[in-house]
């Protein structure tokens, strides 16, 4: 009796079990299927140094970008989009965290060996967007630091990508200039062998290792300043790096490489919202065309890997077409900071410059407080959703987060990130009044049709890299709608307005300037 007890009970707790199995299924599906109609899938597409007068859209007479443009003019092109910060790290941060990169005291250019700067229980894009149904995957640069210090590159390497919200990551770490020259997919690096281990170490070489400094007959590619440490495929990077062959890229071929992998993320999850940040390392150095790329510039490598990333980007929107989901997929182009020529190789870019200007009309470049900078390309496209043309508004890559989430109806949000999306969607062109930007440890701000510099020690001009950085003794206040290549600085003439822009600036930045100074410039 008992027994038959036993067994109705268990019977009875399956039936139970399956009925409410079958009821989260059911649940889950109704969610799916709502999502397919009011969540977009979501593309950023986001190059590295890439400036605001690169693209045929942006003004480029020299270059030819025809995908970037096709993209620019089917969808809505920003004057005025802003990346957070005039180098990388601190611009990645921001756009994947909605703070101000100057709030973290550790998103600065990151080593390839720097822990990760995103707490693990912090809000992010992808995180945000996986709480809300979708699929989220990263392909290409991260730089953002990985584990929590002493990563052992031959287990699994983490906190990375994936603990802060990425179902899917296949990365390079830092920067194509930076080693570990790998792949990491999920964690794991890439072809990696294990009777062949990798370490890295950017304080001291490896005993008997070869470098770009001891060792210039070994180079296909030299360096003009930094970069002389392990040399890999011919070309010195830095930090030094030991073993890991088999797992070594070929630089050549990474656009193909990250290209695949963004392809493949979007067919195999076409049928669920998905998330997708697509991270190109074109045309950071070392500027590495494929053959088939070669010349086709006529502007040496920095052209070519730009006119790559074009080819990358519409090879890519191809197999949205064809997958059926332009339709119903938001895309978002934009880069992480302004364009640099030389970044530290000699590799023709400044001698085949000829007439193109990196930066447009703007002043400054890459490491710059000057526009140069920050604002670059900007674009939102969606087929049938999003009415072609041009936007004035003042938005910046801070602002993603919380714009996407009022877009697939999260309520999350930060005090940093403006929540946009209508601007993004072209419904109205009230943007943000206000940004604080960043260069290099140092913040200026824009208010309006005005930006204020205050003034910081530093040379005016970096000789390395040859780019106005924005230093000088005293304020800097120009009007940008009369004075876009910040010509004229009105300081003087107009101390009520820089007072204005001081005070504005010192409510966000939380402090008094000379104190900021003192903080940045220890
Ligand atoms: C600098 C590198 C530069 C580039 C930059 C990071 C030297 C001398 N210069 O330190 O080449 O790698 O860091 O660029 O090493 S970013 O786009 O990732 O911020
Ligand atoms: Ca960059």
């Amino acid at each position: 009796m008992a027994y038959i007890k036993k067994r109705h009970f268990i019977s009875i707790y399956l039936l139970v079990l399956v009925g409410i199995l079958a009821c989260k299924r059911e649940q889950k599906k109704e969610k799916i299927t709502g999502n397919e109609i009011s969540k977009p899938n979501i593309i950023i597409l986001y190059a590295d140094d890439l400036g605001y007068g690169e693209m045929g859209a942006y003004g480029a007479t020299e270059l030819k970008t025809p995908n970037l443009d096709k993209l620019a003019n089917g969808g809505l092109r920003f004057t005025h989009g802003y990346a957070s910060s005039a180098t990388c790290t601190p611009s990645r941060y921001a756009l994947l965290t909605g703070i101000y990169p100057w709030r973290n005291k550790r998103a600065k250019i990151l080593p390839g060996t720097a822990p990760l700067i995103i707490d693990t229980t912090q809000a992010t894009i992808p995180r945000m967007l996986k709480e809300q149904g979708y699929q989220t995957g990263i392909v290409g640069k991260w730089h953002l630091g990985l584990g929590n210090g002493n990563v052992d590159w031959n287990k699994r390497i983490a906190p990375g990508p994936n603990e802060i919200g990425f179902d899917y990551s296949n990365i390079l770490a830092a920067t194509q200039d930076r080693v570990p020259t790998v792949y990491i997919e999920n964690g794991h690096v890439v072809n990696l062998d294990p009777n062949d281990p990798i370490e890295v170490d950017y304080t001291k070489n490896f005993p008997g290792e070869p470098t770009g400094l001891e060792n210039p007959e070994m180079l296909k590619m030299k360096w003009h300043h930094g970069h002389n440490n392990s040399i890999v495929n011919g070309i010195p990077r830095i930090g030094f790096m030991k073993g890991g062959e088999a797992a070594k890229w070929i630089d050549e071929d990474m656009a193909d490489y990250f290209l695949a992998k963004a392809q493949d993320f979007v067919k195999q999850h076409k049928d669920t919202p998905f998330f997708l940040y697509y991270a190109l390392q074109q045309p950071h150095v070392p500027r590495t065309p494929h053959p088939r790329f070669v010349g086709k510039s006529g502007m040496g490598p920095r052209g070519d890997v730009i006119v790559e990333a074009d080819w990358a980007i519409g090879e890519f929107i191809k197999t949205l077409e064809t997958e059926g989901l332009l339709e119903n997929t938001l895309i978002i182009f934009s880069s992480d900071n302004g364009p640099v020529v030389n970044d530290g190789y000699y590799d023709d870019s400044v001698e085949k410059l000829g007439n193109h200007k990196p930066a447009g009309d703007l002043r400054g470049g890459k490491y710059s407080l000057f526009e140069a900078g920050t604002r670059v390309p900007f674009l939102t496209y969606w087929k049938g959703k999003i009415n072609p043309g041009v936007s004035g508004a003042m938005v910046s890559q801070l602002d993603l987060f919380s714009s996407l989430a009022a877009l697939v109806g999260s309520d999350e949000s930060t005090d940093d990130s403006k929540n946009l999306s209508d601007v993004l969607l072209g419904k109205t062109q009230t943007g943000r009044d206000e940004l604080v930007i960043e260069a290099t440890s140092r913040t200026a701000f824009r208010k309006g049709d005005w930006a204020m510099i205050p003034p910081y020690e530093g040379p005016a001009i970096s000789e390395n890299v040859n780019i106005e950085l924005a230093n000088a003794d005293d304020y800097q206040l120009y009007n940008l709608k009369d004075d876009i290549g910040q010509q004229n600085n009105l300081a003087e003439k107009e101390p009520e307005k820089l007072q204005e822009m001081i005070t504005a600036f010192e409510a966000v930045r939380g402090m008094g300037d000379t104190e900021i100074q003192q903080l940045e410039l220890k």
